[in-house]
């Protein structure tokens, strides 16, 4: 192998493959929800992260591509402590990364399923991502053997043990707070549903789409899928949506037309912030 070792990282001289697992592991961590430090702190503890949030390890091939898509409003003491946490998670995993916050813009009501739809979308625009999270901004992973890659078949659930529900999966179709798909697996489900407005429902909808197309929903062992959610309140512009069980009933039916192939929304802005970035979107209103 002429060409290992022959030059700094960057300069395209071909690096080895990364060790699987990453010996940078380290398992349980504990994790502080405490005054999470400012964007500028974190910044300068991580500096290897590129603008826009990426990072590829520097002297070793990544066996991986993942992109973190995380659908966002005003949650902003939330946002600082999964930067803080998630940045040198994924460095000790050894993979190659980049951060996607998606901002609703303005009052309308909020809207996850769709914003995930975006981010999977504009995510693809920059990159070939091999597999794609989405990823609620108050859960922090407690053990880094959980790896943010994907299964090659059927798409994953990552927060099988949270702290809220008792470090236990709430029910068996739970499809909600982490998840990850590759992009074949998100085109087979025609996505995820744009009609779900406020909290609730979208993601039992995602699970059914994960089962109407073929597929199945695989997960890591409850040991090591531990996950802390930072306590909140619900969200003013995000109250409980009352259709939610109504829409529930029909996904069957509404799968193959509300999605992917039905999205719309305008862009707003796409700024490389220093540890993510950031793509702020019109999405429209509850009709
Ligand atoms: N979010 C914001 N701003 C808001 C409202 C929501 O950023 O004003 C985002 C944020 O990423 C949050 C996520 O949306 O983590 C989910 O909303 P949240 O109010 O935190 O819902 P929870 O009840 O804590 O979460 C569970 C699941 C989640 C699912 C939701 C509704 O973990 O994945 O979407 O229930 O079914």
């Amino acid at each position: 192998a002429p060409h290992i070792g022959t030059g700094p990282p960057g300069t395209g001289a071909q690096l080895k493959d990364c060790k699987m697992p990453s010996p940078l592991l380290v398992g349980p961590v504990s994790v502080r929800l405490s005054s999470p430090l400012s964007l500028e702190e974190i910044r300068e503890r991580n500096p290897l992260v590129l603008p826009g949030g990426r990072y590829s390890p520097p002297d070793c091939q990544p066996r991986h591509h993942t992109a973190i898509v995380v659908p966002y409003r005003n949650r902003q003491t939330h946002l600082r402590a999964l930067l803080y946490h998630l940045h040198p998670f994924l460095q000790r995993q050894q993979i190659h990364y980049s951060i996607y916050i998606v901002q609703q813009w303005g009052n309308s009501t909020f809207n996850r399923a769709k914003l995930l739809n975006v981010g999977v979308r504009e995510a693809l625009r920059d990159e070939d991502w091999g597999c794609i999270f989405l990823h609620d901004v108050d859960l922090l992973p407690e053990n880094d053997h959980n790896t943010y890659t994907c299964h090659n078949q059927f798409p994953t659930h990552l927060s099988v043990a949270m702290d809220k529900f008792r470090y236990r999966l709430p029910y068996p179709q739970y499809f909600g707070g982490v998840s990850a798909v590759t992009p074949e697996q998100y085109m087979k489900m025609n996505g995820f549903p744009n009609s779900y407005w406020g909290w609730g429902g979208e993601d039992d909808d995602i699970a059914a789409r994960v089962r109407l197309s073929g597929m199945k929903i695989v997960r890591p062992p409850v040991a090591i899928g531990h996950y802390k959610m930072i306590k909140h309140k619900g969200d003013r512009g995000n109250e409980q949506n009352p259709r939610r069980f109504d829409l529930l009933k029909r996904t069957r039916l509404n799968w193959h037309s509300d999605g992917l192939n039905s999205l719309t929304y305008e862009l707003l802005s796409k700024e490389l912030q220093p540890l993510y970035t950031n793509l702020t979107v019109d999405i429209g209103d509850d009709p």
